[in-house]
């Protein structure tokens, strides 16, 4: 085969999804130089997605606080006191009144998150329905509601739950410093039991947590070698939380952030990367070079569970600053040829994303 042959070779799209990565092939991706891995890391994204569309999805707290376990970055833990008013789970009305909302602002994909070690027998009936009746709003649907036995996976995933996240949060290596209540082959299990009844997967983790970059490669390590990549895998970058263990750790450096968006993308190029929590601190040129290297999913809306997100507008403003449309599931899912005819759809329906649709698939907006 000569080199040319060789390279053509490795460039094809299935070459690039790997479960074999070595940590020291992960380490020798962070230590390149800063321009040439988000330029690799972009390379692989234009393969794999339009480069200017981003998902959209917006996240509800259905229960707040009191939580059982101990993660040390959280402020629902009820280990630590860090001033949250908590609620208990919300009625399956509010729930939608806030689901009608998002879809109003844009949002394609609704997230709902439970302060919970897992759901209780008795919380099931409630959840099953807000699955149910937020579908019916044409929403795809996530829910976070901590560990999930294959019985409850299975009752998700008959009542249409498109998305489940349970995040690894930190490499094996550093998990114990975080969390004590809950082991990683725990959340593996969870993992697993939510692949095997069929629901799509969204498991990433968090970083700035003080952890070392051995430790940010060791937990793309594992999300990229599990037996299929998540579809959504968000980075969050750590909000330091008044009251938690981590109040004071030391910031991250913005551009290890981004490399670590970076080698998320290159390690699992079909992958949705979130840029997760933490926006509300970045700049919007983070932000931006965080597109670039490949991060194509954002949380939309002011609030995440229980802290501030950026502003919707202040997001609507940035997307059109850099060209960058909102991605539907449905244009995704679709063919070039009804593309066109479903871009119009979904500008009708979302107006205020109108510009930024309007601004085509792959040019930058005319302004
Ligand atoms: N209780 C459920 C569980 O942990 O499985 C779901 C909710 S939990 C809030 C979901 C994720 O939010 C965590 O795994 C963590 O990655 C992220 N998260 C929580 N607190 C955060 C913080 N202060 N900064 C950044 N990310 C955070
Ligand atoms: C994820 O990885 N990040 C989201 C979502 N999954 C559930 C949660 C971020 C929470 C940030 C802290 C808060 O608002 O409570
Ligand atoms: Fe509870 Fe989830 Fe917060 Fe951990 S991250 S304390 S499990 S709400």
């Amino acid at each position: 085969m000569t080199d040319t042959q060789a390279q053509q070779r490795r460039s094809q799209p299935s070459d690039l999804v790997r479960h074999d990565w070595h940590r020291d092939e992960i380490e020798a991706l962070f230590q390149l130089p800063f321009n040439e891995l988000i330029f690799r890391a972009a390379q692989v994204h234009r393969q794999f997605f339009d480069p200017n569309a981003v998902q959209i999805s917006t996240l509800l707290s259905i229960k707040t606080g009191a939580c059982p376990e101990d993660c040390a970055y959280c402020p629902q833990s009820g280990h630590y006191n860090t001033d949250l008013e908590k609620e208990k789970l919300l009625e399956v009305e509010k729930v939608l009144e806030e689901a009608r909302a998002a879809r109003e602002l844009g949002a394609s994909r609704f997230c709902m998150g439970a302060a919970w070690r897992s759901p209780r027998q008795k919380d099931m009936p409630y959840v099953l329905d807000m699955v149910r009746q937020v579908k019916e709003l044409g929403l795809e649907t996530c829910m976070t509601l901590g560990m999930l036995t294959r019985e409850d996976a299975d009752q998700l995933a008959e009542a249409g739950l498109d998305y489940y996240n349970h995040n690894l949060d930190t490499s094996p290596e550093y998990y114990g410093q975080v969390i004590t209540t809950r082991t990683y082959n725990d959340r593996l299990e969870t993992l697993a039991n939510v692949r095997d009844a069929g629901m799509k997967v969204c498991c990433g983790g968090i970083v700035g947590m003080g952890e070392e970059r051995n430790d940010r490669a060791g937990l793309l390590q594992e999300l990229a070698n599990l037996p299929h990549h998540p579809e959504s895998v968000p980075i969050n970058m750590l909000i330091k939380i008044p009251g938690t263990p981590l109040e004071n750790v030391e910031d991250l450096d913005s551009f290890e952030f981004i490399r670590t968006i970076a080698v998320a993308r290159i390690l699992m190029p079909a992958a949705h990367v979130r840029l997760s929590a933490g926006r509300e601190d970045m700049n919007d040129e983070t932000q931006a070079l965080c597109f670039f290297a490949g991060a194509n999913s954002i949380f939309y809306g002011e609030r995440l569970l229980t802290t501030d997100n950026p502003e919707a507008q202040h997001d609507r403003a940035l997307f059109e600053r850099l060209g960058i449309h909102p991605l539907d599931p449905r244009v995704e899912a679709s063919d070039e040829s009804t593309e066109h005819a479903l871009r119009a759809d979904v500008a009708a329906q979302s107006a205020p994303w109108y510009d930024a649709l309007q601004s085509g698939q792959t040019e930058t907006a005319q302004h």
